[in-house]
């Protein structure tokens, strides 16, 4: 088997499971490290973000692995999550948006390393901009939003990046493009309860967006509006209402629910190990409770937010 066949071979066995790839020369890492570096420099990423925040990019410029001959971009569906509260004697429903569910990852470690493995292939992730990756690569495009949008998943997906000593046999690498359906929408940009998508420039107010508060362990800042949360994590304002997603917006999986002695520990904030194994499970490995004091003031903002709690469910404003 030659070095296209494998590629070949890495492809397919992806798409069997209804996932999406490109592969590219590892030479473009350097270009995609620039631009991080470049937007750190001109202070469009903010170095005084919170720890985690900052720690991304400094992860993506610090990687080195010599090594490495392509990148293998790939984008895998995934639903929203449900998640169901019992509090005050209702039962209260939350969204976790599609990215944050990691166990999948193991799976394409798995398909990645029966394709490769076998041939004395290595593989290892890769700490690099995904959409920007996805989108020069041909794989993704950008919405205004700034998220990255694949055929057949929409924006509801988790992008997943990395390297191999496998050498590139075909290296598609074009200018990121912008959907066809944003032409004359402003859907994403009228539905962001905080003001984050810019209509004058095409990046991220980022330390607007609810996501850079809700992931980070500092306060709320004043202005955010209690209102306005509805995830457990993250945001779905700017993805829910995006006709982009029209055919994916109906992707939710029942995660877990939790009963109303749950509910009050997941509250108290407490650690994974002062918690009943039965709770934990619940969680599976989407990894909020390694932040549990974040978590039970996510919990809370969307118990109390106003107006948002309807018997049932969480009104996202359909
Ligand atoms: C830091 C980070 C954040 C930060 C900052 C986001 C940001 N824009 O930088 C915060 C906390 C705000 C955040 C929020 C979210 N994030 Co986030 N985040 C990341 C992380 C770690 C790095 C992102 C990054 O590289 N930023 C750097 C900038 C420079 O890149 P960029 O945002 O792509 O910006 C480029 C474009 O603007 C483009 N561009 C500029 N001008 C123009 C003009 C045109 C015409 C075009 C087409 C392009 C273009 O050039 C820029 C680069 O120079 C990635 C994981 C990873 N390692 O990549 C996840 C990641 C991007 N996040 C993800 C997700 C899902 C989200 C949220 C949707 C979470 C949620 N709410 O549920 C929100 C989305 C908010 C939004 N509307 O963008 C997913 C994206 C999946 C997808 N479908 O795109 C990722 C890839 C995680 C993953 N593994 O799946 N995130
Ligand atoms: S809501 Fe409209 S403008 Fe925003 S990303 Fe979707 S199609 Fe583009
Ligand atoms: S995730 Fe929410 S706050 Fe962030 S840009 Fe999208 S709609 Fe706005």
């Amino acid at each position: 088997m030659d070095n296209q066949d494998i590629a070949g071979r890495l492809q397919s066995t992806l798409s069997e499971h209804g996932f999406k790839s490109s592969i590219v020369s590892a030479s473009h890492a350097s270009e995609l490290r620039e631009t991080i570096a470049e937007h750190m420099e001109s202070g469009v990423i903010d170095r005084r973000g919170y720890r985690g925040y900052v720690a991304f990019f400094e992860k993506m410029l610090s990687q080195q692995v010599p090594w490495a001959q392509s990148i293998v971009a790939i984008a895998v569906p995934r639903p929203v999550l449900e998640v169901i509260f019992a509090a005050d004697g209702q039962k209260r429903s939350t969204l976790i948006p599609p990215t944050y569910e990691h166990s999948v990852d193991a799976t394409v470690k798995t398909i990645i390393e029966g394709v490769l493995a076998p041939h004395g292939y290595r593989f290892v992730r890769a700490e690099l901009p995904k959409k920007l990756l996805a989108a020069r690569s041909g794989l993704a495009r950008y919405g205004k939003n700034n998220i990255a949008y694949v055929k057949g998943m929409g924006s509801y997906l988790r992008l997943l990046t990395f390297y191999t000593d496998l050498p590139t046999v075909a290296d598609r690498w074009q200018d990121p493009q912008v959907l066809d359906e944003c032409a004359g929408c402003a859907a994403c940009i009228n539905k962001c309860p905080a003001g984050a998508i810019d209509p004058d420039r095409f990046y991220l107010r980022t330390t607007r967006c609810l996501t850079y508060h809700n992931e980070s362990p500092d306060p709320f800042p004043s202005w955010i509006d209690e209102s306005w949360h509805h995830c457990l994590v993250g945001c779905m304002k700017c993805q829910h209402f995006c006709p982009a997603n029209k055919d994916v917006r109906s992707w939710r999986r029942h995660l877990a629910e939790f009963t109303e002695e749950e509910t009050a520990l997941l509250l108290k904030g407490l650690p994974a190990c002062d918690l009943p194994p039965t709770l934990v499970a619940k969680f599976d490995d989407l990894g909020l409770l390694e932040e549990p004091v974040v978590l039970a003031r996510n919990l809370k903002s969307v118990l109390t937010a106003k107006g948002r709690l309807v018997a049932g469910g969480v009104s996202t404003g359909e």
